[in-house]
């Protein structure tokens, strides 16, 4: 293994005695720790990093550290909440809290449809719960109006993914951080989202000396370490991406063997890119000539380059072709599928892969194309199913739901372990739309999205549930149960199974659909449907998963330990019935049909794009001032559900502020401590004020993490409700908002 921790004891955190160590991978981020739950008589009393797993040697960040002081809260719910005639949430029996969500399906599907019925899940739960929603929801009920929070965080990264290389799944792995000569990072602040991998690059830099490009227009904590910073102005990314290519073909930093054998479009992506000179890329994003040389220099002369890439990219301005200029700039150098070098779209949740990988919400398992007939049938068959039973075509995206319930065409939304009253963008009209249908919310505690719920089903969590994760490269492991949950609490996976046992889902044989009892079962049953897909998990078992600290799929006769890279033989899955998808059209998002991908020829080459820079829809103005930033803090994970329980993190960061730089503060006649009104065009929020050099001027961040009902603090009060033309991922990071000082809160 060639990154090896040098810390020796470490980050073993737990209260009181133990009676053992039970192991697990921690549920909060994509980097997918290793770890042991401590318990001490059914409870759970700490945690440890495991030192042999691979992806974490030992450590863990605050949050996976103190994760588990949500297991104990004692606000967790303890049993179903229905809303009575008075409107008031009162506590039910399960067997009336069950009774009524298959009588409301029932009477839906029976009498209007499946289109009736919206399911809207998550980044954040297990493997073998994602295709169990994906077998219940669309070969039980047919349903097409399906999707996951994973559309505000990955969509962008699987569709870049189709896009280039014809499929979902990372090209390269972690231990490419160990041994590149240079890392990228676009839009991404690691040191507070991923704070374990965060210190394997400071490792790479201490003992190899690589060199760390970033890219953000913050100052982060991330910037601060870095070779060379750039800080382009919000919404530039694809300006200064492409500026990047046209100084790497420019001045032959390139691999034309490479391009000639392996791809197609280079001179689409050629003529586009020449037009980014260094000086027009300068007038665009305000990054110097002299960054700009310096940035492409240390890539396209670099034995090896590794590109990370997140939020900054994919919550931005056109996030699908900045995204996939990324992949095409290590195409033209031939650096991907090589140790150290790769694009890595990264993941932000657990648990998103996961989903990705059996068609929890988009496609079909096994990255299966929903638009392909063949891929279809064979998912038919597969599942014993009649034909024409799978809905065809892709899924209903969230942003385009919340359409349909405008429209009284949904009627009822089930919503499990995400909490989209504080996490989708333009929270106002989300609040007014959730109130209009039948709001079943499935979630441990009474969150911001529950309290509006006419059902709640509260569930296990983390701990209390056996299941397998795949983290952002590729790996997949187990988590064993620790300890039993709460008053008897249903996992999410024993609810769905009792859902299709009281709905009565049948195969074509008039079998139950669901036949496996448990995770493993589940999970047995997948790893057949994933046999020869990309994503081939048939190599793989919960045994060997604990055995050698995961496994990277694919895993197979061919691999039997997994694989650390993809596409090592320049070989992508460009042919007609392997693709993931036909792609769409990059500038207006329109899917491409069979004919139109068989056109390009592909056939096993990765496609690449030209594609122009576009100004933001909603820019800085006269009425508004400032660009809107907002993302993450170190201490609390997204809605704070788990994070706001554990004292040490809710502590750190206990309310809301707003980010402004000085020279506005001035102007403004602000200081710390301030409270300030944020407004836009949505809504406005009352925060207090940080006065920091950090952001640029004339721009405002702040943290989404806070959204409580009672306050107006909710960071998506504010944001700009437009999505990517292909990911249809929400452009959270591009709006504009001005700035008040209030002389008192509100
Ligand atoms: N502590 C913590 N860690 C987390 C999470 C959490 O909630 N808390 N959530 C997890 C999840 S689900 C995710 S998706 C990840 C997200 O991880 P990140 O992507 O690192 O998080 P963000 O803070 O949303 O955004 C990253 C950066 O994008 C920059 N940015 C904004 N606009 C632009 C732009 O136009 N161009 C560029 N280049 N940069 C821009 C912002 O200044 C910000 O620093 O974090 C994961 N890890
Ligand atoms: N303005 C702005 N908005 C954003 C972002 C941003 O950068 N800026 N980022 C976006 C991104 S990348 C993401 S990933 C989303 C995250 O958005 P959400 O997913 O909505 O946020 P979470 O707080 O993670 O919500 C998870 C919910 O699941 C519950 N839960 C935990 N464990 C379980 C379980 O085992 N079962 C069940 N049923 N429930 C469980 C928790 O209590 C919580 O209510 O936010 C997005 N929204
Ligand atoms: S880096 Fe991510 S996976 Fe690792 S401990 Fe922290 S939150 Fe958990
Ligand atoms: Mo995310």
């Amino acid at each position: 293994m060639a990154w090896k921790s040098s810390r020796e004891d470490m980050n073993v955190y737990t209260q009181g005695e133990i009676d053992r160590w039970v192991y697990s991978t921690c549920n909060i981020c994509s980097n997918g720790c290793g770890c042991f739950v401590a318990v001490k008589d059914d409870q759970i009393v700490g945690i440890k990093g495991n030192k042999q797993y691979p992806t974490n040697q030992g450590r863990l960040g605050p949050k996976g550290e103190n994760q588990w002081w949500a297991n104990n809260s004692t606000d967790r719910l303890t049993s179903p909440l229905i809303r009575n005639k008075q409107g008031v949430l009162v506590k039910a029996s399960w067997d009336d809290a069950l009774a009524l969500l298959v009588e409301k399906t029932t009477e839906l599907v029976r009498h209007v449809g499946p289109k009736s019925l919206g399911f809207y899940h998550t980044g954040q739960a297990y493997l073998e719960e994602y295709y169990t929603i994906a077998k219940v929801m669309k070969a039980g009920l047919g349903m097409h109006n399906i999707d996951a929070n994973t559309r505000l965080c990955t969509a962008t990264a699987e569709w870049s993914l189709i896009q280039s290389f014809g499929s979902d799944g990372p090209p390269a792995c972690m231990e490419d951080i160990d041994i590149t000569e240079v890392i990228v990072i676009i839009g991404l602040n690691m040191s507070e989202t991923n704070t374990v991998m965060w210190e394997r690059v400071l490792e790479a830099k201490r003992n190899n000396g690589t060199k760390l490009i970033v890219i953000d227009p913050r100052q982060t904590l991330t910037q601060r370490f870095a070779d060379l910073s750039l800080y382009p102005k919000s919404g530039t990314n694809v300006a200064l991406l492409n500026g990047i290519i046209h100084l790497l073909i420019t001045h032959g930093w390139i691999d034309s063997s490479f391009i000639e054998k392996h791809t197609i479009g280079f001179d689409s992506l050629k003529n586009t890119a020449l037009a980014y000179r260094p000086e027009v890329v300068e007038n665009i994003t305000g990054v110097s000539k002299d960054e700009l040389y310096e940035c492409a220099r240390l890539i396209g002369t670099s034995q090896s380059t590794l590109t990370l890439l997140l939020q900054g990219v994919y919550q931005s301005m056109d996030a699908t072709p900045a995204a996939t200029l990324v992949n095409s700039m290590h195409l033209i150098m031939g650096k991907i599928g090589k140790p150290g070098s790769g694009p890595f779209q990264q993941d932000g949740q657990p648990s998103a892969m996961s989903n990705r990988e059996v068609g929890g919400a988009v496609f079909y398992p096994g990255y299966r194309n929903s638009s392909n007939p063949n891929h279809i049938r064979e998912m038919e068959e597969l599942w014993n199913l009649p034909f024409g039973t799978l809905p065809v075509g892709p899924v209903t995206h969230i942003m385009n739901m919340l359409e349909l319930i405008e429209n009284g065409a949904i009627q009822m939304m089930w919503v499990m372990a995400t909490n989209p009253v504080v996490t989708l963008p333009n929270r106002d009209r989300v609040i007014k739309l959730l109130k209009k249908v039948f709001l079943v919310v499935q979630d441990p505690f009474l969150s911001e999205t529950a309290e509006l719920a006419d059902l709640v089903l509260p569930t296990a969590i983390w701990g209390e549930k056996e299941g397998t994760m795949t983290n952002l490269e590729r790996r997949v492991n187990v988590l064993r149960k620790a300890v039993s949950a709460p008053s008897g609490l249903p996992s999410d996976f024993e609810l769905l199974l009792e859902f299709a046992r009281r709905m009565n889902l049948r195969d074509r044989h008039g079998n139950p659909l669901i036949t496996y009892q448990t995770p493993e079962e589940a999970f047995n049953e997948w790893k057949l449907i994933s046999k020869g897909r990309p994503c081939d998990m048939s190599g793989m078992t919960y045994e060997k998963m604990e055995e050698l600290g995961g496994i990277q799929w694919p895993c197979n006769e061919h691999y039997p330990q997994g694989k650390k890279r993809l596409y090592t033989d320049g070989h992508f899955h460009t042919n007609v019935d392997d693709a993931h998808s036909y792609g769409k059209l990059l500038e207006t998002g329109r899917a491409r049909t069979r004919k139109e991908f068989n056109d390009l020829e592909a056939n096993g080459r990765a496609i690449l794009y030209g594609f122009h820079w576009n100004p933001a829809p909603e820019h800085p103005n006269q009425e508004y001032p400032f660009s809107l930033n907002n993302g993450r803090l170190v201490y609390h994970w997204h809605t704070r559900t788990k994070t706001g329980r554990a004292p040490i993190l809710q502590m750190a960061a206990p309310e809301s502020y707003a980010e402004i730089h000085p020279i506005d503060a001035k102007t403004l006649s602000l200081e710390t401590g301030d409270y300030v009104r944020i407004t836009t065009k949505r809504g406005s929020i009352s925060v207090l004020a940080r006065i920091v050099d950090s952001v640029m001027p004339g721009s405002v961040f702040i943290p989404f993490h806070f959204g409580a009902l009672t306050e107006d603090e909710a960071a998506n009060i504010l944001t700009v409700d437009i999505w990517d033309q292909v990911s249809k991922q929400p452009r959270f990071k591009a709006g504009a908002c001005k700035v008040e000082k209030l002389l008192e809160k509100k």
